[in-house]
């Protein structure tokens, strides 16, 4: 969007759209997840796993809090360590059984905001 596309529609439109603008930089500020090693690489079941979440930012590990969510909304905490580049995070993912499962995820940004959200993922059988 280029904000010489909207000038054409007066004033009260220019300064929301100045204001979305805004708000998108800030929301890029904010550390969210831009991938996982859970695309590249699914948990396996019934075996320890190593997932990796990429932020767009660096994070706060004291801050952070990261849940696996299981059947039930059961929430269980998950410890979590600095990857090799700012902004990567390890989660330690305890043996599962096949099923459905959520990480959920409270995050301090670099920028001094907290993120909240959820990854949903599936163990499936070998
Ligand atoms: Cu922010």
């Amino acid at each position: 969007m280029s904000l010489h596309a909207i000038k054409p529609f007066g004033k009260p439109l220019r300064i929301i759209a100045l204001s979305l603008l805004a708000l998108s930089s800030e929301a890029w500020s904010h550390a969210v997840v831009t991938e996982s090693s859970l695309t590249s690489h699914p948990v396996k079941p019934n075996q320890p796993t190593k997932v990796v979440l990429f932020f767009n930012s660096g994070v706060e590990l004291a801050l952070s809090r990261v849940f696996l969510v299981s059947k039930g909304d059961v929430f269980h905490p998950v410890n979590i360590a600095k990857g090799k580049k700012a902004g990567e995070m390890l989660v330690d993912i305890p043996p599962l059984e096949p099923g459905d499962y959520a990480l959920k995820y409270k995050v301090f940004a670099a920028d001094g905001h907290f993120t909240e959200n959820v990854i949903r993922f599936r163990v499936d059988n070998p």
